[in-house]
């Protein structure tokens, strides 16, 4: 079976992403804990891509020719404040700052602004020596006045998804897994790999 390592030091986007693997292929799914943990990344490009690529590059001398490397990087655009927090969504309250302080920070940018437009996007970065295919997924939304639910992780208690009335937060993990940003590149990727022979289920 074919070996994926995850290139992310967070723990909720290794439940998600194993999650949605295991439903996908033939695959055998490591976390970076796996190779002594995932190396601090300056995630100094100006894209998402560009940082889902140098996190995935990370883990690259680590494995072996055979195995792939999966990274994510993601983040909430908000129409009404230019698209931030943006790529700055983990650190947008402070490198240090909690998931709460974030959301503070959030809602008080947004005090008196009545367009609650944003969506999360995500693009995967995945590669092994020989190949490397970027993956991306939007999810539409708008912000809600206050933090409601306590599922999931980052600005979930915040994002209502078009649709819905309930935050991410709120929903349950299974119902965010077939809407989000995440399970959308998921999907593509999912689609894509059919076609490598490594993720081929072997026939019964
Ligand atoms: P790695 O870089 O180690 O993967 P990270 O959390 O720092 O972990 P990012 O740089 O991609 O990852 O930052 C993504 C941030 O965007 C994350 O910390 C959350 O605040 C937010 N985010 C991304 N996806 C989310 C989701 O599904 N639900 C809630 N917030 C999310």
């Amino acid at each position: 079976m074919a070996r994926i390592y995850l290139a992310t030091s967070n723990i909720h986007k290794v439940a998600e992403l194993q999650t949605m693997l295991a439903t996908t292929a033939a695959v055998i799914v490591y976390s970076a804990r796996t190779l002594g943990g995932m190396p601090k990344v300056d995630e100094r490009a100006t894209s998402f891509e560009g940082n889902a690529r140098l996190k995935a590059y990370a883990l690259h001398n680590k494995v072996s020719h055979e195995d792939w490397i999966l990274a994510d990087d993601s983040g909430l655009e908000v129409a009404a404040l230019e698209d931030a927090p943006g790529i700055r969504s983990a650190r947008y309250a402070g490198d240090t700052a909690t998931d709460a302080a974030h959301n503070a920070k959030l809602l008080q940018a947004l005090h008196a602004i009545e367009d609650r437009q944003a969506r999360f996007v995500c693009y995967l970065a995945f590669l092994n020596r020989c190949h490397e295919f970027i993956f991306k997924g939007i999810c539409k939304g708008h912000i809600a006045h206050r933090p409601r639910g306590h599922h999931g992780f980052g600005y979930d208690p915040l994002f209502i998804p078009e649709g819905y009335d309930q935050t991410f937060a709120e929903l349950s993990s299974e119902q965010k897994h077939t809407l989000s940003h995440r399970a959308k590149a998921m999907g593509r990727l999912a689609e894509w790999i059919k076609f490598l022979p490594a993720f081929h289920k072997p026939h019964r």
